[in-house]
């Protein structure tokens, strides 16, 4: 079976003034699109077609780079658009919450070490909130469309949230103000999911 784009739970532009509307249709409807597409071909025919991406990932052969790229590519915006949402914003709650009061003291703390990873990853990327085998959390940042669930990243563990840090992601509405646009990211963070992925 091949892998399909994902259709987003939300208009394009309801993340907006955040996430701005052409920024969404370009993102989704051409980067992810065209991922989706490469990885497809990368893996017809081979024995990698019957693989669901989280084993595809976790299974990946990194000399590989058309996988690693574009299935890294489908990966991780099939989770991006889904940890945004136009209801999203605030503070996590629950098990969660308690969990980051536990692992980074605070959600402050969490915050400052997320937004750092995301703004000191030089270069296209992406920063993480993971949970380790043990259920503790991690931040982390992995370049290009690496991913933790890969296998030797130096970033280990399950990806519950990810904020994406490549110029096409942000340059429309932030040009160079990456910072801007994290802080934006926190406003549209959808913690109910990320919950909902912690659980899991
Ligand atoms: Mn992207």
């Amino acid at each position: 079976m091949p892998f399909e784009l994902p259709q987003l739970d939300y208009p394009h532009d309801a993340l907006e003034p955040h996430i701005d509307q052409k920024t969404m249709e370009i993102h989704h409807g051409k980067h992810h699109a065209g991922y989706t597409a490469k990885l497809n071909a990368a893996i017809e025919g081979t024995d990698h077609s019957d693989k669901s991406i989280n084993e595809l990932m976790s299974s990946l052969d990194m000399s590989n780079g058309a996988i690693r790229n574009n299935g890294g590519g489908f990966y991780n915006h099939s989770l991006f658009w889904k940890v945004m949402s136009p209801n999203g914003g605030g503070l996590p709650s629950g098990s969660l919450a308690n969990a980051i009061d536990r692992d980074f003291g605070s959600f402050d703390s969490f915050k400052d070490a997320f937004s750092k990873a995301a703004a000191t990853q030089f270069g296209s990327g992406w920063a993480w909130l993971c949970v380790l085998d043990g259920g503790k959390l991690e931040v982390c940042s992995t370049p290009n469309q690496d991913n933790p669930l890969m296998p030797g990243v130096a970033c280990g563990g399950t990806p519950i949230l990810g904020i994406d840090v490549w110029e096409h992601a942000y340059y429309l509405n932030y040009q160079n103000r990456r910072p801007d646009y994290i802080e934006a990211f926190f406003k549209v963070v959808n913690w109910d999911q990320v919950q909902e992925n912690y659980d899991q």
